[in-house]
């Protein structure tokens, strides 16, 4: 009896679940758009339905979505990508071009078109060559009435926060012999919710959600409610044990949710201050603002006074540490992995004299077929790394198994990570959190993980989709590899993906063979812009060990050649030919000591990969 009354209720709760799940259908005509959302200077951006900002998505846990999307932006490709969420079964909807599709080129629709069994905050954008930085990005919200804090509140908000850029990112010279440091574009300014000066009504004695997404395509960004504090109840769509906390630091591409209490008093308005993160920008020009005040409106009749700050406000004040946080559903340390990929992060130039980004000496070079294609018609050789090319940084996972990934930073720049189709555990981290954290002074040298001496790991790891690898240091996160599926991995700062730094998880292809079915739509993509969709990642279809003609990098500098000297000598060449002369200015600017120190450090750990091959 008791065994039929539990069988009664599953049956129930899943009635239950499917009665609720609508199907949520939109139709986006993706157009250029004028915005000005600075105040400061009007610009291009891609829109919907004529409109910016894009629509921010709400739908409820279990709903099926359907966007069909048409690009009529005349003269750029495009493509959606569902941030966080794990496509689990349509691989194929996940959204990067040349990955998992055909980029959708002007005058084309494709349709997206999967089902959400997750709950919590997350985020839309394209993912095609760069486009996101051009605004083409917004909140994809999944509401939960299960969720554990749901009861807790009154009402919930969504925000991002998010860099921005007064040019195009087809005008802003960055992968380019005039920035041979890799210097990444300074933005010219930060916004709240895609605009400033937002007034967030509130009423007194009340609790409320509010969700927080770092939309930027570069800088993160601290955030604080001035005197107030709050509670994490979720990271990048995972529930979390409550955390009281103060100030939390957002990463590009990571969301926070938060429970907060308001005063009882309306006597004046509180301010919700974001900081940009300064150590990530090679310079601050006086014009920029760093530190923005947005307000929880208790009373419209008080003032709206900007909040004074520290702009280092990580000297006084550490922000919450996301590696303590407790997944609500305690879900154990994953043990004895099966498969472990080291990924060692740097940057450097190539011999064509343009900033690149490596995972283990390699630059991600896309692949003339999309790897996921790749995998559906390579047969039984889909579990053979090399159809997917040599400078895809692929990996096969075998289904079921649990991955561990090591990655070690041999740079001094922070890098979040974000791999799709997962979540994963951050089992371990070095250096230990602390005030330098984010900005670990020049002179230290790079720290890789010892698999036998690191510090415990813990017994219920944090979980998220982009974690901050910090500066020459180290991260160790593992998953299981329970979803079939192509699951891009990469930093999520949108200039270090477009200098490679990427690699591809090509999980469980024999599984993905019998599982997944390409709509006819995305084949028509394919054939729109002449992209192949069949065989190895040279589209050869019969010897798929064959991969002549593959796409290439530029080779590595030649041994023998300083980062200066190669630098020189491609000015020499371009200068003879074109006579460049605006772009001579940066080639003459001396590098200062610790660029200097970047690039030649590069140079020798590329002379040695030169010298192995
Ligand atoms: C865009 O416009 C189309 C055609 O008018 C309409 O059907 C659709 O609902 C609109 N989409 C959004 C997201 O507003
Ligand atoms: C998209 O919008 C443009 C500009 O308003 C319009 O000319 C075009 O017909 C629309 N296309 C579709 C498929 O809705
Ligand atoms: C944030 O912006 C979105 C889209 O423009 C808007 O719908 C929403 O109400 C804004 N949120 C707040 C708290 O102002
Ligand atoms: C916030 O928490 C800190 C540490 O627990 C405490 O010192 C401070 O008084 C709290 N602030 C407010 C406004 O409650
Ligand atoms: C808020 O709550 C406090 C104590 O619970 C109460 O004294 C006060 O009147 C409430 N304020 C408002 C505006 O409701
Ligand atoms: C930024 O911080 C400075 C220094 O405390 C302050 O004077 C200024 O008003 C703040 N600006 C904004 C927009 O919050
Ligand atoms: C912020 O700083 C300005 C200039 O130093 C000062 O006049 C103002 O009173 C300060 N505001 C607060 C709220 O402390
Ligand atoms: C990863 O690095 C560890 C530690 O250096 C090494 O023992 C192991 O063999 C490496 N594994 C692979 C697959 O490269
Ligand atoms: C283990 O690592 C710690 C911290 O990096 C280091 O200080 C210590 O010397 C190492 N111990 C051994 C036995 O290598
Ligand atoms: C995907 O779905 C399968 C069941 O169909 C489940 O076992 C697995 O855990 C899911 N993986 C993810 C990442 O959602
Ligand atoms: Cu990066």
């Amino acid at each position: 009896m008791a065994v039929r009354i539990t069988q009664l209720t599953l049956l129930f709760a899943l009635l239950l679940t499917i009665c609720r799940a609508a199907v949520v259908e939109k139709y986006f005509n993706l157009t250029w758009v004028m915005a000005n959302p600075d105040g400061l200077q009007e610009r291009k951006v891609i829109g919907v339905n004529g409109t910016w900002p894009l629509p921010v998505l709400e739908v409820n846990k279990g709903d099926r979505v359907i966007v069909h999307v048409y690009n009529g932006l005349g003269d750029k490709d495009t493509s959606v990508h569902w941030h966080g969420l794990f496509q689990n079964g349509t691989t194929h909807m996940d959204g990067p071009s040349r990955v998992t599709q055909c980029p959708i080129t002007p005058g084309t629709s494709f349709t997206y078109d999967f089902t959400v069994d997750q709950s919590g905050t997350y985020w839309y954008h394209c993912h095609t060559d760069y486009c996101y930085p051009d605004g083409y990005r917004a909140p994809f919200i999944v509401h939960d009435s299960d969720a554990w804090f749901a009861d807790q509140y009154k009402e919930e908000f969504a925000v991002t926060v998010s860099d921005w850029y007064h040019n195009m990112v087809e005008d802003i010279r960055f992968i380019d012999l005039a920035n041979p440091t890799g210097a990444e574009p300074i933005p010219d300014s930060f916004l709240f919710n895609d605009t400033m000066n937002t007034k967030v009504s509130v009423q007194p004695n009340t609790t409320y959600l509010l969700r927080i997404i770092n939309t930027g395509a570069f800088v993160a960004q601290y955030f604080y409610i001035e005197d107030h504090n709050f509670t994490i109840v979720e990271v990048d769509g995972v529930f979390t044990e409550p955390e009281e906390a103060s100030l939390i630091y957002i990463a590009v591409a990571q969301r926070y949710s938060i429970l907060f209490t308001t005063k009882a008093s309306t006597d004046r308005n509180y301010g919700l201050v974001t900081i940009a993160d300064q150590v990530l920008l090679d310079g601050i020009p006086d014009t920029l603002v760093l530190n923005q005040t947005n307000w929880l409106q208790y009373n419209p009749s008080a003032s709206f006074d900007p909040v004074n700050v520290t702009l280092n406000i990580a000297d006084e004040n550490p922000a919450f540490d996301d590696y303590s946080l407790v997944p609500y559903d305690k879900e154990p340390l994953l043990e004895n992995p099966t498969k472990i990929i080291n990924l060692t992060v740097s940057m450097g130039i190539l011999d064509n004299g343009k900033p690149y980004a490596f995972f283990n000496d390699q630059t991600y070079t896309h692949p003339k077929v999309p790897s996921l294609y790749t995998a559906l018609t390579a047969g039984e050789l889909a579990t053979n790394e090399a159809v997917y090319g040599e400078y895809t940084n692929s990996f096969v996972l075998n289904h079921l198994e649990v991955v561990e990934v090591v990655l070690t930073n041999n740079d001094g720049g922070s890098h979040p990570f974000h791999l799709h189709q997962h979540n994963f555990q951050v089992v371990s981290r070095y250096p230990p959190y602390g005030e330098d954290f984010y900005s670990l002074s020049d002179n230290v040298d790079p720290q890789a993980f010892d698999p036998n001496n690191h510090t415990a790991f813990p017994e219920y790891p944090m979980r998220r989709d982009v974690v901050v690898l910090p500066p020459m240091g180290n991260i160790v996160i593992r998953f299981v590899a329970d979803n079939p599926g192509v699951a891009l991995f990469h930093c999520h700062i949108d200039w270090h993906m477009q200098q490679g730094l990427a690699a591809t998880f090509i999980e469980a292809p024999l599984e993905m063979q019998k599982k997944i079915k390409i709509p006819e739509d995305h084949f028509a993509a394919c054939r729109a812009a002449g992209v192949p969709y069949a065989g190895n990642a040279a589209a050869n279809t019969k010897d798929l060990l064959d991969l002549s003609g593959q796409n290439k990098p530029a080779k590595p500098v030649p041994a023998g050649f300083t980062a200066r000297g190669i630098v020189a000598l491609v000015f020499s060449c371009i200068a003879a030919f074109a006579g460049l002369a605006a772009i001579t200015w940066y080639g003459m600017a001396p590098l200062s000591a610790s660029e200097q120190e970047a690039v030649e450090r590069k140079v020798a750990s590329t002379n040695v990969q030169t010298a192995e091959e």
